[in-house]
């Protein structure tokens, strides 16, 4: 065979080879996550656990997206998602509210838009297909709880004097900051003399935490237990309650949401007296859904993740296999 010819043949062949692999490959989904930020250990670990597992999963191919906090990001980013014409939309809402239009939009192009961690407000609820994380009702219901065993056992709470508890609130309008919220309200409610002294925001974030409880204990002197949305701001809070000469966890109760390693640590260290388990590692349930709804299997409306809560009496035990 002359040169030519054979090159030719070569290159025949590896055509046939090529185009029977590419038939062979598993059909590709493109996915649009769209996520909020970084603003805490907690959402740290959910974008990792989210990401990766999608970058685990040969037949998926992400695009992702970070808002920086902002409402407008977002927007833009789910647009973005349906012109690219992505087969799946994740979606973390920063706020409840002003998604409307864009999830119509996604409605409209027919892409399925699965709700991760934080969902819209219940008006908009019909145009996103589920939502699977956290009960933050509940989670807030279990720090009330847990409030009124301790305080109990420790012979604080015979009812007839008030308790003062300072709030500090996630991101203004997000559904943790307002189901957190309502839940601890929940359990007040069978509290006649439980008050909530000031309540603010700190954002989730440290720094923000750390702030406001600054502001808090200069005003006011009667502090006994500080309830934070989260463990970042609660230990921003612990910083403030040291540096104000008091005893975080003894002087001044602590309680947080999410049960990130730092709280636990502090629980350890009697600075922190409770969290509350939000678990943010909602890869491979997302990986699951996604493949689910690509078989065209029906996903359940709500997709709930399992969370405890940990504490002087368990946290110990617990921290060495902590994952986030
Ligand atoms: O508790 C907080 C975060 O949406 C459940 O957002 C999440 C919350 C989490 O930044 O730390």
């Amino acid at each position: 065979m002359k040169n030519g010819k054979k090159v030719l043949v070569v290159l025949v062949a590896l055509m046939v080879l090529f185009s029977a692999a590419a038939m062979a490959a598993p059909k590709t989904w493109t996915v649009g996550f769209s996520q909020i930020g970084t603003e805490s250990e907690w959402r740290t670990a959910d974008t990792q656990s989210v990401t990766s597992a999608i970058g685990d999963d040969p037949t998926l191919v992400l695009i992702y997206s970070d808002a920086q906090q902002k409402q407008e990001n977002q927007i833009k980013a789910i647009r973005t998602f349906i012109a690219r014409k992505v087969n799946v939309i994740l979606f973390t809402a920063l706020v409840e509210t002003g998604y409307g239009p864009v999830l119509q939009e996604a409605a409209k192009a027919k892409i399925p838009v699965i709700m991760i961690d934080r969902d819209v407000q219940k008006a908009d609820r019909a145009l996103r297909l589920t939502i699977m994380g956290s009960d933050f009702v509940k989670e807030g219901e279990k720090a009330g709880t847990w409030l009124a065993d301790y305080l109990k056992k420790q012979g604080m709470d015979d009812g007839s004097k008030p308790i003062n508890i300072v709030e500090l609130q996630g991101t203004t309008g997000s559904a943790p900051a307002i189901d957190r919220k309502t839940g601890f309200a929940n359990i007040m409610k069978q509290h006649a003399n439980w008050q909530i002294t000031r309540s603010q925001t700190g954002n989730f974030t440290t720094s923000e935490g750390k702030a406001v409880m600054e502001a808090f204990l200069k005003a006011d002197k009667t502090i006994q237990v500080l309830y934070a949305h989260n463990d970042g701001m609660a230990l921003g809070a612990i910083q403030a309650i040291k540096e104000a000469g008091l005893k975080p966890g003894k002087d001044i109760i602590v309680i947080g949401v999410d049960s990130v390693k730092g709280a636990f640590q502090a629980i350890v260290d009697g600075e922190m007296n409770c969290t509350v388990e939000c678990n943010p590692l909602l890869g491979p349930q997302a990986v699951q859904a996604i493949n689910d709804l690509r078989a065209g299997k029906k996903l359940p409306a709500k997709i709930d993740t399992i969370e405890g809560v940990f504490d002087a009496t368990n946290a110990a035990a617990a921290l060495p296999t902590r994952q986030y």
